[in-house]
């Protein structure tokens, strides 16, 4: 692992602009020196994928779709690399980071060559009209991606967007440029036609996002991150009306009914509530629980909450990985003082662990359950990002749904029931794009992902994702029998 991380643009790395550091979120200690992408070196990656894109844009899908699988080929052989890469930046455990993130980055690009290499295209035909639809792609499109899941997400879009004919600039999050870096080397060493794929570096507003997300030759942006981000780039857009889509924030509920299998929620909670950090968009910060196994419930996931492993992202059985940042623990340690002030209960968690060694230097925060706040507590309200809970007692089923859906997020959430038509006809009453049955982070990547209010702007996945990244053309022919 190189300690500097270059731009990629037209098929080469880049190593100019001022330099910034990244810091190991296990230690606090600085990792690498990162290239900031100032307005000059943004020029000449949109110019870069300007030049490439009637190239590109031209090839059959089919070749396009052979492209992705090369890249997908191409991330297994180099697989332990994006692995370290991804640590390094992250702090992740071992284990998660080879079952979820990279073979997650392969996954995409496969699964968007396959979806777009069969996609049927529709005619209609009335008597002497025609009438169809061809797919050209939006142009040069914008990849600005966060931290979470660094490499899973920038793959998610980056595999569609090439797939449907763009050119992309990526910009990955200032805290982790690693693993993108590494996907810009593989698309070199593959040989994917120069300026297809550009990378810069550098941070949000007043920095590289900006500069490019407003680039006039940038024609649109696919966008994860917060929510008052997506706020900004869609007002920096607004005068050039470039298409936008967006995957934002979420404070998502899960609803525990008396007929669910107990033992399945409490795990799945552990899941939804801490897995990685609690750090995953999709993470359920408010959980509702009929109030007959409210006690339970609450005692067994506070007890499991404490047994989660702090170790090294080495050891296999890490259970617990730090935050991303000293920053983003700040956050989410000052709602943990946020929670005592409004009256909570800490029922698990609400500190920062000790170690006794390097760790102590790093970003870690104690998972934490809550109690005992009202809905409108700003705890039960905000996005934190981090590995807590408040869990709340519900008597109805009416009610809690409400519960639910009294929120400005509305991106997921998770219902444990053994009640087939409760799972039912709870879901669909719930105000969120995805919602989970007793299970949590099931992917089918042929499903529209996305979510509703705060939490995003369009859906992306399988023919949704390729419908973003094109443009329809109708075109109707009328047709004059027995001419040619
Ligand atoms: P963020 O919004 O701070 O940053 C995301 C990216 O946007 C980074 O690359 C950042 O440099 C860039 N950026 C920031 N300001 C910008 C600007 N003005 N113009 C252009 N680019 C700009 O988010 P984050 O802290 O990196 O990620 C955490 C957030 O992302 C959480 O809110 C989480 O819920 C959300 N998220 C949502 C999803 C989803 O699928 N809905 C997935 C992952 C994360
Ligand atoms: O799994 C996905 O495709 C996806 N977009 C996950 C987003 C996770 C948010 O942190």
């Amino acid at each position: 692992m190189s300690d500097q991380v270059t731009h990629f643009i037209g098929g080469v790395p880049v190593a100019e602009g001022a330099t910034f550091a990244t810091y190991d979120p296990v230690t606090g200690q600085p990792v690498r020196r990162v290239h900031e992408a100032d307005r000059a070196i943004v020029d000449r990656a949109v110019a870069a994928a300007r030049a490439a894109l009637p190239g590109w844009a031209a090839l059959p899908v089919a070749e396009r779709a052979a492209w992705m699988r090369r890249l997908a080929d191409a991330i297994e052989e180099r697989f332990e690399e994006l692995v370290a890469a991804e640590i390094a930046d992250t702090g992740k455990s071992i284990t998660q980071t080879r079952t979820l993130d990279i073979p997650r980055g392969a996954a995409n690009f496969r699964s968007f060559a396959e979806i777009a290499a069969q996609r049927p295209e529709s005619a209609f035909h009335l008597r002497d009209v025609l009438s169809y639809t061809v797919r050209r792609p939006l142009g040069v499109v914008a990849v600005i991606v966060p931290w979470n899941l660094p490499f899973l997400l920038a793959t998610w879009k980056i595999g569609p967007s090439l797939v449907a004919g763009n050119t992309i600039v990526v910009k990955p999050s200032e805290h982790t440029p690693g693993s993108v870096a590494v996907l810009a080397e593989i698309a070199a060493s593959v040989g994917l036609p120069p300026g297809v794929l550009n990378v810069v570096h550098g941070f949000g507003g007043g920095s590289t996002g900006q500069f490019l997300v407003e680039h006039p030759g940038v024609d649109a942006v696919t966008f994860t991150g917060e929510s008052r981000t997506g706020s900004t780039i869609m007002k920096s857009v607004a005068d050039r009306v470039k298409p936008v889509s967006f995957e934002l924030g979420g404070k998502n509920a899960g609803l525990v009914f008396a007929d669910a299998d107990l033992d399945a929620a409490v795990e799945g909670s552990v899941r939804s509530v801490f897995t990685n950090g609690g750090q995953v968009c999709l993470c359920t910060e408010r959980l509702y629980v009929e109030r007959p196994v409210f006690e339970e419930f609450t005692t067994r996931l506070a007890e499991r909450a404490g047994r989660l492993k702090f170790g090294r992202p080495a050891d296999e059985d890490t259970t617990m990985m730090p935050m991303i940042s000293a920053e983003h623990r700040d956050k989410v340690l000052s709602y943990y003082e946020l929670a005592k002030d409004e009256g909570a209960e800490i029922r698990a968690g609400g500190g920062v662990p000790r170690f006794g060694d390097d760790r102590d230097g790093g970003y870690y925060v104690e998972p934490t359950v809550l109690t005992g706040l009202p809905r409108d507590s700003r705890v039960n309200r905000e996005e934190i990002f981090g590995p807590v809970c408040h869990i709340t007692p519900f008597d109805t089923e009416a009610e809690a749904v409400e519960l639910a859906n009294d929120s400005e997020y509305g991106l997921a959430a998770t219902v444990w029931t053994s009640s087939l038509n409760r799972a039912h006809r709870v879901a669909q009453s719930l105000e969120a794009g995805l919602v989970w049955v007793n299970t949590w982070y099931l992917r089918d990547l042929r499903t529209p992902f996305g979510g509703v209010k705060l939490s995003g702007i369009g859906r992306e996945g399988g023919t949704h994702s390729l419908d973003f990244y094109s443009e329809p053309t109708t075109i109707t022919i009328k047709l004059e029998p027995g001419h040619d």
